[in-house]
């Protein structure tokens, strides 16, 4: 709690630093101590001992503390509501929505620095936030920026390994086959073979979270390159952030399109612990696999539709209205192809939440990047059609527990208007993107030296004997 009460009392005063044109004399002194150590490595250090006493007290004060009840409804219904990770990074609330390191979106946008004045955060700044639970300054995002950019040597054999594979491999493929051949230079691989002290795992497991950080967008892009531009792909500019670097290397150098590719990464960084991504990641690592086996793993369950996959699903399902009916589409003809898709047994991609109940604040943000910069774009005014057409009829579904929209229900329109056109190569975004959660949290598991993950699983039958005896006992 103190962690979190120091960073949004730290994120109040930055606010208000945003605010004002002079600073006054606590503000900037906040600003000078956080802005004396630029490597993010020692500032892990300092934070690595207080952390772990902190969680030795919560086991040893509250180990039995009871956090709610298991139903039979829970163990066959994916484990929705039932609270059985620990996650540091961000947490989700159902009407809210994300918080990282207990900062909304909106603050997020109002703190971090920006690359433009008064434009979207720069995801270094997020990872930052992520890692430490502190708003950087400007001259710590540069420096983590510059230590990325050193970083993003990416070896001949990884993209041999991405060349073996057909162009026409979906692009997950071809990305996580990618992450899987980076793994062979694993740092935490290394050093358990050579009998590192389990003290020390997070060091090597921090090593390899930042190289894998600063090198898949220049594995993604080169996917995208092979895939749709001939295989003529882009070099690293070292001079750019990490967002501009990524459109840059993708072949968008519009600034816009800069500015949407920074607030993308930041918004679909991390999405607490219990995605599929985020909790493949984590359960694969608790095994002390390596970074880059687990978020290989974690991309293999963004690459499913009813994850990562649903931001392809949306362009791909909102191009199919505008073949059937063109861009015009009225609200009664959009009401029918809805019902439509779902009467053929298909989900209408991009609403819906396992745990949210509100419309996501990923998408708010996407709608007033699209109303500041491309407001007149159909395919925007088409997505804001269906914010008023699809959840009265998924509400009169009557089983959707969330008929809002979610993040995905957005980016694709977005990228279409700065002519990243390809809806399959979406989720790849993404994972670049969930790169920054997933790494900031594997590095908190090992410094906190977090358990396997080993939960208990059970058969029909022995549900139907536990029920039965449960009705007898309480007859
Ligand atoms: N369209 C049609 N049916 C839906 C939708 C939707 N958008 N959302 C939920 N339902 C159905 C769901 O399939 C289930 O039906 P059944 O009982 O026949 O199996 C019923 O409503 C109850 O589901 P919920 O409890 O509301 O949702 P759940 O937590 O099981 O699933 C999603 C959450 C996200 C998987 C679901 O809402 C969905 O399939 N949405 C569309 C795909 C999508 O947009 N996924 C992206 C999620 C965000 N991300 O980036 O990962
Ligand atoms: C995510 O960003 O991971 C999705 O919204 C899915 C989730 O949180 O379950």
């Amino acid at each position: 709690m103190v962690f979190f009460r120091s960073v949004s009392a730290l994120a109040r005063l930055r606010s208000r630093v945003g605010q004002q044109s002079s600073l006054s004399n606590s503000v900037r002194w906040i600003q000078m101590q956080s802005s004396t150590d630029m490597d993010l490595k020692s500032q892990l250090q300092e934070l690595i001992p207080e952390q772990q006493d902190r969680l030795k007290k919560l086991k040893s004060e509250h180990g039995k503390v009871q956090l709610g009840n298991i139903t039979v409804d829970m163990v066959i219904g994916g484990m929705r509501g039932m609270t059985g990770l620990l996650w540091e990074t961000s947490l989700l609330d159902p009407e809210e929505g994300i918080r990282f390191r207990g900062l909304s979106i909106p603050e997020c946008q109002k703190v971090l620095p920006a690359a433009q004045s008064g434009g979207e955060p720069l995801p270094e700044g997020l990872l930052w936030l992520l890692l430490t639970g502190k708003v950087p300054s400007k001259e710590q995002v540069e420096a983590l920026s510059q230590d990325l950019a050193n970083r993003a040597a990416v070896p001949d054999y990884v993209y041999n390994a991405i060349d073996a594979l057909p162009s026409t491999a979906h692009p997950m493929t071809q990305f996580a086959s990618g992450v899987m051949a980076l793994q062979v230079q694993s740092e935490f691989q290394k050093a358990y073979e050579n009998g590192i002290h389990k003290s020390k795992f997070w060091e090597p497991t921090y090593e390899d979270c930042l190289n894998l950080i600063a090198r898949v967008p220049v594995v993604a892009a080169y996917v995208y390159r092979r895939m749709y531009k001939n295989g003529d792909s882009i070099p690293s500019d070292k001079s750019l952030d990490y967002g501009a670097n990524f459109s840059h290397m993708l072949g968008f150098d519009d600034d816009n399109m800069k500015e949407l590719m920074r607030l993308y990464i930041t918004i679909h960084s991390d999405h607490e612990g219990g995605n599929v991504s985020a909790h493949t990641g984590h359960l694969v690592g608790s095994a002390l696999s390596d970074p880059y086996l687990s978020f290989a793993a974690a991309l293999n369950g963004l690459a499913g539709p009813l994850h990562g996959l649903a931001n392809q699903e949306v362009l791909l399902w909102i191009k199919s209205v505008v073949e059937e009916c063109g861009e015009n589409i009225s609200k009664d003809q959009l009401k029918e192809y809805v019902w439509k898709t779902l009467n053929s047994g298909k989900v209408v991609p991009g609403y819906g939440h396992g745990v949210l109940r509100k419309t996501d604040p990923r998408y708010v943000c996407q709608r007033e990047f699209a109303l500041k910069h491309l407001p007149d774009d159909p395919l925007f005014q088409l997505v804001s059609k269906l914010y008023e057409v699809v959840p009265p009829v998924l509400t009169e579904l009557g089983k959707v527990k969330n008929p809002w929209p979610n993040v995905d229900a957005h980016s694709g329109v977005l990228l279409n208007h700065y002519g990243l056109t390809e809806a399959r190569y979406y989720t790849v975004l993404f994972g670049v993107s969930r790169s920054l959660g997933i790494c900031s949290q594997l590095i908190w598991d090992r410094a906190l030296g977090l358990a396997l993950e080993r939960p208990k699983s059970v058969t029909m039958d022995w549900l139907d004997a536990f029920c039965k005896k449960a009705k007898a006992s309480s007859a």
